[in-house]
């Protein structure tokens, strides 16, 4: 049985249930932190973080890696196109998703959920009412140009990208801010029908 350590509050965690739930692969989620920096947590993920996936003796860290790893281990239903630049637009959207979504939604997420559940720290309004009024309205802008016309995928069908990006854009759900329809409406309904999937309803995080 695959394991996979880390914990639903964590984007890459979700990701990867994303990834092992489309691809119908059996798991068992086994709470790990990725505070403190134990030896123990070190041993299995050099860079101290969360997710990781074992899989007998095997530990794979990083959920890039991860879910490449799943697709030699499981190769169907695959997460990467086949066509050679539609795999390069799926390895591309995943890379902004776990980097330039990251770096907007990351604060809010460290604010809004960290701060008050990890380390018993007061969320900083100032930071969140920063990032929503500066950073936010920019990067939904970005994202409506990626999103789907009539709904459906980002790509011809369910890729890694569809993964990643919702999985990052969960946080604005389960920290209660919530996507705003009015500045992206695609997205808003690309993501609507993303989270209707089984798949993102196993990786959505307890609310309240
Ligand atoms: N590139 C990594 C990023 C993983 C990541 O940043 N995980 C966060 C939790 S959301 C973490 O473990 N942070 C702890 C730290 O950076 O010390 C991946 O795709 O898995």
């Amino acid at each position: 049985m695959i394991i996979l350590k880390g914990a639903k509050p964590s984007p890459f965690v979700r990701k990867v249930i994303v990834a092992l739930e489309e691809k119908g692969i059996p798991y068992q989620l086994e709470n790990l932190a990725p505070f403190p920096k134990t030896p123990e947590l070190l041993a299995i993920s050099p860079l101290g973080k969360i997710p990781v996936l074992q899989d007998g003796d095997v530990h794979v860290p990083d959920s890039s890696v991860i879910i490449a790893y799943l697709e030699r281990t499981q190769p169907g239903p695959s997460l990467y196109p086949e066509d050679p630049a539609e795999y390069a637009r799926a390895l591309f959207l995943e890379e902004l998703a776990d980097t330039r979504v990251v770096d907007v939604l990351g604060p809010l997420f460290f604010e809004k959920w960290v701060k008050p559940n990890v380390f018993q720290q007061e969320t900083d309004d100032a930071v969140v009412e920063r990032v929503l009024a500066d950073e936010l309205p920019p990067l939904l802008a970005q994202l409506e140009g990626f999103a789907p016309d009539d709904g459906g995928t980002l790509l011809s069908r369910f890729s890694v990208a569809d993964a990643a990006l919702c999985a990052q854009l969960m946080g604005l759900v389960f920290t209660g801010i919530g996507l705003d329809a009015s500045q992206a409406p695609k997205l808003a309904s690309y993501f609507d029908e993303m989270l209707a999937r089984p798949s993102f309803k196993s990786a959505m995080p307890a609310l309240g």
